[in-house]
């Protein structure tokens, strides 16, 4: 049974070159090049990125590495010689899914581990993004974590999706949270802040997409939220791909950023076969956006894994991302 239509809003433009980052432009191993962190980092942009090693068309992967690449505008990249990040150990098998926060000027990294012994979220702090200082790892299940780009009383802030199995009320139905840190390692004030069952395009889990962007209105958050259906069969490199990603958009209080002052109730992005590199590759119709800009224009760059395959870009007015978090069509 196909997927039924799901169209993205009108307040966002794709790029028309898309995908602006793909396997081919990386100058060692690289099979997936999708779920990109950037941010603006001593007047350009940067951009951490998942590489996973594997052939065209093979699901199969060797290796999972983070690279770096460097913009002038945000949209041409040059990837640098050497992948910026990774761990393995016998207990760690990769880390990836990396989100970018520049922070009193250093630039922290969150990113997913897996492991033996379940999956952790991570944080790193650069200043040269060549060495980096692992400051903490969640205990398991926990990812998509991403860092707001400012404290808040002295008090790092996060959001986060644990996945917990039981007492949920159902398998795969998690839920953002928020947590915060006087020093960006040992984390608490846990406070839930988006239930999966509020997001009417999801029947599934939901998470943190982007780090958070200040705006008078209040934090622009871009989260991503799953619809899955049993009888579905999305293009894939592998058999059983049932789950269709898009993106959604909301506001956070400035001062409370753990309440929620306005969503949109409709996807922001959704994929669509009009843009083959959303709907085909190792896992067609996924969106999975991983980094926003606010520029000085107003205008906001939305960067999101397409297909876990590619990294492409999307633009709205930030005028009309806040209108559709109040209800008002832009
Ligand atoms: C999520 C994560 C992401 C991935 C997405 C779609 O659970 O594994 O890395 O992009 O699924 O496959």
């Amino acid at each position: 049974m196909p997927a039924p239509v799901l169209k993205s809003s009108p307040a966002v433009s794709r790029y028309p070159g898309n995908p602006v980052l793909r396997a081919a432009d990386v100058p060692y191993p690289s099979g997936l090049v999708f779920n990109a962190g950037i941010t603006r980092w001593q007047g350009r942009y940067v951009m951490a990125f998942r590489n996973d090693v594997c052939a065209q068309g093979d699901p199969h992967v060797h290796e999972t590495n983070i690279g770096l690449a460097r913009s002038e505008d945000g949209v041409a990249w040059e990837v640098a010689p050497e992948p910026c990040f990774s761990m393995k150990s016998e207990e760690i098998s990769r880390a990836y899914d990396p989100r970018l926060s520049v922070i009193d000027g250093r630039c922290y990294m969150c990113f997913a581990v897996d492991t033996r012994h379940g999956i952790r979220g991570g944080i790193a702090v650069t200043d040269d993004f060549t060495g980096w200082e692992v400051l903490s790892m969640t205990a398991p299940d926990n990812r998509n974590m991403v860092l707001f780009p400012e404290r808040l009383d002295g008090r790092f802030l996060r959001l986060e999706r644990p996945f917990p199995i039981y007492g949920r009320g159902a398998p795969e139905n998690f839920d953002i949270w928020f947590a915060d840190s006087p020093d960006c390692r040992y984390w608490g004030n846990n406070r839930l802040v988006l239930g999966s069952e509020q997001v009417a395009f999801a029947n599934s889990k939901i998470g943190p997409a982007a780090p958070p962007v200040r705006t008078a209105a209040g934090w622009l958050t871009v989260f991503h939220a799953v619809d899955k259906h049993d009888d579905w069969e999305l293009p894939s490199w592998h058999a059983g791909w049932k789950k269709r990603y898009t993106a959604g958009v909301m506001l956070l209080d400035l001062q409370k950023p753990w309440q929620v002052t306005g969503i949109s109730p409709e996807p922001l992005i959704a994929p669509e076969s009009a843009y083959p590199y959303e709907t085909e590759g190792f896992r067609g119709s996924v969106i999975f956006p991983c980094g926003c800009v606010l520029e000085d224009s107003g205008e906001v760059k939305i960067y999101y894994g397409a297909a876990d395959t590619v990294v492409a870009l999307a633009t709205a007015d930030v005028a009309d991302l806040i209108a559709l978090c109040s209800g008002r069509a832009p």
